[in-house]
């Protein structure tokens, strides 16, 4: 009884030690499910949600001090660095018609003219040719295509669609 009761306080010492440890030298680290791609962390969602639905979903899991959001794409290699990781976790789903994922960038507000959610401005953008087409009047939010003949490339599209989507958080801040 002794001995287990021994066992047991070394376990906890180790548990306190590692987890001082961890708030003390890994604030910055992305912890699982969060990727870490330069300055950010990433985390991708299988559920298959509308636009605004997706956003809440990436909102609720912000701190006080860093905001997630809908990931906003800034440059080539953040594009290629989001589209190759869902290649990597869902090789299958790639093979779907089509498969997009939504991406923080809309014009929900005034026709043509797009931001991001996380109102950070940025001069980067991957649209497709003939895209943003706002077809039928009615496409306000964007979603990257991550099939193999569409390479990341970016379409507009009706916000109540449903779709997996990506979130993005700063590392710190
Ligand atoms: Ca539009
Ligand atoms: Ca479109």
């Amino acid at each position: 009884m002794h001995h287990r009761q021994s066992y047991t306080s070394f376990l906890l010492l180790i548990s306190i030690v590692i987890a001082f440890f961890q708030t003390s030298y890994c604030t910055a680290c992305c912890k699982s499910p969060w990727i870490g791609f330069q300055r950010h962390c990433y985390m991708f969602q299988t559920d298959t949600l509308k636009f605004q639905n997706a956003e809440d979903q990436c909102r609720s899991v912000s701190t006080s001090a860093r905001h997630a959001h809908l990931a906003s794409i800034t440059s080539e290699n953040e594009n290629i660095f989001i589209l190759e990781t869902f290649r990597e976790i869902w090789p299958e789903w790639v093979n779907e018609t089509r498969p997009s994922i939504w991406i923080g960038y809309h014009d929900r507000y005034t026709e043509g003219q797009f931001q991001w959610t996380d109102i950070g401005r940025k001069q980067y953008t991957n649209w497709n040719p003939e895209e943003p087409n706002d077809f039928r009047g009615k496409e306000d939010c964007s979603a990257m295509w991550v099939d193999n003949n569409d390479n990341g490339r970016w379409n507009d599209l009706r916000c109540n669609n449903i779709n997996r989507f990506v979130c993005k958080i700063p590392q710190h801040v």
